[in-house]
C-alpha cells in the first residue's frame, strides 16, 4: 500500500478497521462486506472524472469510459430488477428518496409513510428532516400482530388523500402486501414508492417477491444486501423517468461518483450470478435461526417475527436490559449491532428498548445455520451478563476464534 509510507496516521487507521471487520462479527443489519473487485472498482481512476449529465449526453468531454459503467450499471440494474428506467447516480439512500420527493412532489403536498418507530425510515418523513419541512408526511403504523395495518392505511389514504403514499422500512421484518399498497393507491389516486434499501439483495436473489413491477418508483441503496459500494439508485416507470433524471441533475446533485458507479457494475454483475440467489435464499434461513433460537432463549422480537434478513429484539421487556446496554456488552464482545426503537417505544432514541440484528455480512462470509446458533447463545450470554466483564472477555474469544475460520472476502 502506498499510503504506508505517505500517511502513517490513515494506514494505521485503515489496519485497524481491517482487523475490526476480520476479528468482529458485523451484525448491523444496513451492513455487509464487498467483494475485492467491487473494492478495486471503487479505489480505480473514475474517482477523478466529472461526468455531469447521462450517458451519450454529458457536459464534460473526456466520457467514453464513464458511459460504458454507467450504462452497464443501468443495464444489469434492468435485468435484476425488470425495471423500466435506472438512475444510478444518487450519492445514498437518503438523496434518492429526497430527489424523488422533488421531482413528484410540490412544497405542501401529502405523503404517507411509515412510522420511524415501526420499522420506517427518517428520510420518510420524520419530523427532523428536511423533507418533512417541505412536504407533509402523515405516518402509519403496524398493528398487534407486528403487520402493517392495511385497513388503517386504506382509511387514512381517504382522509388525507396523499400525493404519494410511501412503503419501505429499516428496522420492519416482514414482508409487504405489495399489492395492497397498490389497490389502496389507486383508490385515492396517489403515485406509490418502495424504498427497498434493506431487502434489494434479497429480491435480487430472487429470495423474496420482486415489488418493482407493482410501484411506480422504487428507490435503494446498493450496499446492503445488494453487497455493492456505498452509493443508490431509483427505478421508476417510464412516464416518471424524465422529471427524476432531471431533479437529480440539475435539480439537486452535481458530478456522480464514477468510481462508486463503476464498483456498482460490479456488484451487478455479481448479483446476475446464480451463487448471489444461494446467498440470499441463505440470509433469510439464518435470519430465520437467529430468530427462533432468541425466542427459545426468552427474548421477545417487535412485529413476531422475521421474513427478512435481520430481527427487532425488545431486550427491556424481554431481559430488563436497555438497547444500550445491550449493544454495548455485545460489542464488548465483538459483535456488532445497534440500539433501536422497538413500535411506539417507552424509552429515548439514545437508550431505546432494542437492538436490531442482521445477518447480510455473516451470511457473506459463509456462516450458516449452525453458526447462528452459536452466535445466538453468545448473544443471549452477553446480554444477560452484560455488568460481568470475565464472561463477556471469555465469549470476545469465542467470537474471534469463530472469525478466524470464516474470514472476510477474498
Ligand atoms: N442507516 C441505515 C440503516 O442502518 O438502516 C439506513 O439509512
Amino acid at each position: 500500500m502506498k499510503i504506508k509510507n505517505q500517511d502513517s496516521k490513515v494506514y494505521a487507521a485503515i489496519v485497524g478497521e481491517t482487523k475490526r471487520q476480520q476479528e468482529g462479527m458485523e451484525m448491523i443489519a444496513s451492513e455487509n462486506y464487498v467483494s475485492p473487485a467491487v473494492l478495486e472498482a471503487l479505489g480505480s481512476v473514475f474517482t477523478n472524472k466529472y461526468s455531469e449529465g447521462y450517458p451519450g449526453k454529458r457536459y464534460y468531454g473526456g466520457q467514453t469510459y464513464t458511459d460504458v459503467v454507467e450504462t452497464l450499471a443501468i443495464e444489469r440494474a434492468k435485468k435484476i430488477f425488470g425495471a423500466e428506467h435506472v438512475n444510478v447516480q444518487p450519492l445514498s439512500g437518503c438523496p434518492a428518496n429526497m430527489i424523488v420527493y422533488s421531482a413528484i412532489l410540490k412544497p405542501g403536498d401529502t405523503v404517507l409513510g411509515m412510522d420511524l418507530s415501526h420499522g420506517g425510515h427518517l428520510s420518510h418523513g420524520h419530523p427532523v428532516t428536511l423533507a418533512a419541512k417541505i412536504y407533509r408526511f402523515v405516518r402509519y403504523k403496524t398493528n398487534a400482530l407486528g403487520e402493517i395495518d392495511y385497513d388503517e392505511l386504506e382509511k387514512m389514504a381517504i382522509a388525507e388523500k396523499p400525493k404519494l403514499i410511501l412503503a419501505g422500512f429499516s428496522a420492519y421484518t416482514r414482508q409487504l402486501d405489495y399489492q395492497k399498497f397498490q389497490d389502496i393507491a389507486k383508490k385515492v389516486g396517489a403515485i406509490t414508492m418502495f424504498d427497498i434499501a434493506h431487502i434489494a439483495g434479497l429480491i435480487a436473489g430472487k429470495a423474496i417477491p420482486n415489488p418493482v413491477p407493482y410501484f411506480d418508483i422504487v428507490t435503494t441503496t446498493t450496499h446492503k444486501t445488494l453487497r455493492g459500494p456505498r452509493g443508490g439508485m431509483i427505478m421508476c416507470k417510464q412516464p416518471f423517468a424524465e422529471a427524476i433524471d432531471k431533479a437529480l441533475f440539475p435539480g439537486f446533485q452535481g458530478g456522480p461518483h464514477m468510481n462508486n458507479i463503476a464498483a456498482l457494475a460490479v456488484a451487478l454483475g455479481e448479483a446476475l450470478k446464480p451463487s448471489f440467489k444461494v446467498y440470499a435464499k441463505q440470509i433469510i434461513k439464518n435470519a430465520k435461526v437467529l430468530e427462533q433460537e432468541l425466542k427459545k432463549y426468552g427474548f421477545k422480537l417487535a412485529f413476531g417475527k422475521t421474513d427478512n434478513h435481520m430481527v427487532l429484539v425488545d431486550v427491556f421487556s424481554s431481559k430488563g436490559v436497555t438497547g444500550k446496554e445491550a449493544e454495548k456488552a455485545l460489542d464488548k464482545i465483538g459483535i456488532t449491532v445497534n440500539k433501536n426503537m422497538i413500535p411506539d417505544d417507552p424509552r429515548k432514541p439514545f437508550d431505546p428498548s432494542g437492538i436490531r440484528i442482521g445477518v447480510p455480512a455473516i451470511t457473506t462470509r459463509g456462516m450458516k445455520e449452525k453458526e447462528v446458533k452459536i452466535i445466538s447463545s453468545w448473544i443471549n450470554q452477553a446480554i444477560t451478563n452484560h455488568t460481568n466483564e470475565k464472561v463477556l472477555a471469555k465469549l470476545h474469544n469465542e467470537v474471534i476464534k469463530l472469525c478466524k475460520r470464516f474470514p472476510l472476502p477474498k
